[in-house]
This record gives C-alpha cells, structure tokens and sequence, in this order.
C-alpha cells in the first residue's frame, strides 16, 4: 500500500521527559514546543499532569500558548487522571492499558473484560469533554492477538479518535507491524497510530512499515529520546519518508531541524550524535576519491538526500590518503589555482604520501597547493 498521508504526534515533551537525562524547566518545554510547532508537526504529546503539580501547569501553560498543532497529553486510562487532563484545556487525550501477560500480572493484575470496562468509562467521558481520545495497548506486541483484537474492537466501537499500538520494549519486527497494522485496518473504523521503541534498532523501520500498512500517525520525539536508548527519531523518521517520497514531507518546515535538534541536545546536556539522520556532523561529508569524483559532478550520486533541503551543507573532505585528483582539484579552483593533469597526480600523490602519517588539516592542505604553483 502507497503512503497518502501521515500526521507526527511528537512526544519530546512525554516520552523524551523520561529519558534519563531529561529534566526540562517550563520555559524549556515552551521553547521545544514552539520550535516543534514552526517544524509543523501535527501534534505534541506532554507528559501526564498527574506526574506532578508542575506537569499540571506546564499542562496548562503549554496548551493556551495558541500553537497550530493540536496539544495531546499521555495518561493512564484512570477517571481521575482523564477528569484532570480535560482541565488543562488540552485537545486531546492519549490512554493507555497494558493487554501483554507481563503487565496484567505484574501491573494492574486486570482481565481483558476488566480492562475494556474500565476503558469504557474513561473513553466515554473524554468524548463528552469534546478532547480526541486515543487509546493504546501497552506492549502490543508481547499481547496475544485474540487478547488485542477484542479490546481494540470494543474501542473502536466505542468511538475513539486513534487506536494506538505501542513496541513499548522494542522488539518488534518490519514484518510483525505490517501484518498487524493490515489486519487491524479491515477492521477499525479508527485510525491507527505507532509508537515504536529503538532497543533493537527498528524503530524507524517499523513506523515507517505502520505507515505503508495503512497506519497514519507516528510518534516520535527530537533525536529519539525516551525510556532507555529512545523512540522513533523525529529527523530519522523524516529522514525515510523523504527518501521514499519528498513531497511527503514538504509539509514541514525541514530547514529547522537542526535548530530542533540543537536546542534539545542542548538543553538535556548530550551531543547531536555523529551520525545522526540528516544533522549528524559526518552526514554530508563525503571522503573517498571514487565518492568524492561523483559527487562533483553530480551530488545525487551519493546523496539520497539534499543537504540543501534542510539548510546543510556537503563537505569534501580532501586532506586524507584516500583522497582523488579530482577532489583536490575543486579545492584548487576555489584558491583560484589551476593545475594540468600531470601537475595534479603528482600533487595527489604528495598528498597520499603525507597523509599516510595522519590526516592534513585544511590549512596544511591549502599551503602544499598555493607552494605547488610557487614551485
Ligand atoms: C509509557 C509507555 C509507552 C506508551 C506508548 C503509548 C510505551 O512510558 O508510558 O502510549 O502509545 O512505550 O508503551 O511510552
Ligand atoms: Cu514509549
């Protein structure tokens, strides 16, 4: 199935609070939400406001801050956590219950009947509050699917806004999410949302398969941050569906997010990693000859993506031993020094032969190339 249309529930501000360096003050979490809101994501997902007095407010503050995305907030599926959300004058509610063995016996300790009753009331007072309501199964994919389908179902016909369904340890396949996601789609009414964790590395992968399964909300948070090593990566997630199909994600406003990305590195005190989707430091740097060859003439080569797209520049890296001719010529031209081919091996060779002692700094580089014409 072809992707037509997708929404982002950004969760940096509920999932990324419970990473664990994560501690934001209220004009943090105004600033991300801001900056989420110029990216155009279609949501933001806060934490619960029953974590805390200050959650209650930030609640409050975050939601009557006018922004165009849709305000959501992340509780456990209690009349009381539901009532106290309503109050914060959010737009949405997102519930949660654990259906997985694990979490019924060592959790709530409730039947599936049990848990569908209690969603029942929580759902219907929601809808009568006028907020969207989601509902999602905590560790779907360690529940049974007879166990999934039936509360799904109930909910559905109980009239939520979004079924959830939630790789809350991350170990969810490609292939479980896309035979999930299928059979869900012939049966709810609903639209299906996914919330993936990344301990096994799919969780890119795996929303991106929700998507093409038929899911058409996903939740992600800037540089991934959650619980343990984090979620669906916001710029990851961008990442795949502009290589899938650009226009896709031309609804965003993609020149930001290396401001995104920057400030919540920032502020929860981390390093944007090296090689990060699209604002790692190495992610447009090409370096071996052959690479560095192609992609002067033509970046398409080896770029998936435009840098340029997203406000970032290409690097070709030169002062090392597996530099070409070519690459060192570009660097020539831009000094305004012009070599014959002849000249040009010999000072590649120059450089091989020097840079096999350790990398040559730009300034190193320049100097060899400016004494070369002097020569
Ligand atoms: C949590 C669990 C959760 C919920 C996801 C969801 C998960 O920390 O409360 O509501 O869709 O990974 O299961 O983040
Ligand atoms: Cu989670």
């Amino acid at each position: 199935m072809s992707i037509q249309r997708f929404s982002i529930i950004d969760s940096t501000l509920r999932e990324g609070e419970q990473f664990a360096k994560a501690h934001y003050t209220t004009e943090e979490k105004i600033r991300i939400a801001r900056a989420l809101d110029v990216f155009g994501v279609e949501y933001i997902e806060l934490t619960s406001p029953v974590a805390s007095p200050q959650s209650f407010e930030d609640c409050k503050i975050i939601a009557n801050l006018g922004l165009k995305c849709k305000i959501l907030t992340h509780t456990r599926c209690h009349m009381e956590d539901a009532k106290k959300a309503v109050e914060t004058g959010v737009d949405g509610i997102d519930i949660l219950f654990g259906t997985s063995s694990y979490l019924r016996r060592f959790s709530h300790g409730k039947s599936i009947d049990e848990i569908i009753e209690s969603a029942r009331v929580v759902i219907e007072f929601i809808k009568q509050s006028g907020c969207e309501v989601r509902f999602s199964s905590e560790d779907t994919f360690r529940s049974e699917e007879v166990d999934l389908l039936k509360v799904y179902q109930a909910v559905d016909e109980l009239g939520v806004d979004r079924v959830g369904l939630a790789d809350t340890v991350g170990v969810a396949t490609p292939r479980q999410l896309y035979a999930l996601v299928s059979e869900l789609r012939k049966c709810l009414k609903a639209e299906i949302e996914f919330h993936g964790h990344n301990d096994s590395g799919c969780a890119i992968a795996n929303s991106f398969t929700a998507l093409e399964a038929g899911a058409t909300h996903i939740d992600t948070s800037v540089l991934g941050i959650g619980e343990r090593n984090g979620i669906t990566s916001l710029g990851g997630l961008i990442a795949r569906i502009y290589s899938y199909n650009k226009d896709l994600v031309s609804k965003y406003r993609l020149d930001t997010l290396g401001t995104l990305d920057k400030m919540v590195a920032e502020i929860v005190g981390v390093q944007i990693p090296f090689n990060n989707y699209i604002t790692g430091e190495t992610s447009f740097t090409h370096k071996a000859g052959i690479h560095t060859k192609a992609v002067m003439l033509n970046p398409g080569v080896y770029e998936p993506i435009d840098p340029q797209d997203f406000g970032m520049q290409r690097t070709i890296s030169i002062g090392h031993r597996l530099t070409g001719k070519n690459a060192i010529q570009g660097r020539a031209r831009e000094l305004g020094l012009h070599f014959g081919d002849s000249q040009l091996r010999e000072i590649t060779q120059e450089i091989k032969r020097l840079a096999d002692a350790g990398p040559l700094s730009t300034a190193q580089l320049d100097d060899l190339l400016r004494g070369w014409v002097v020569a």
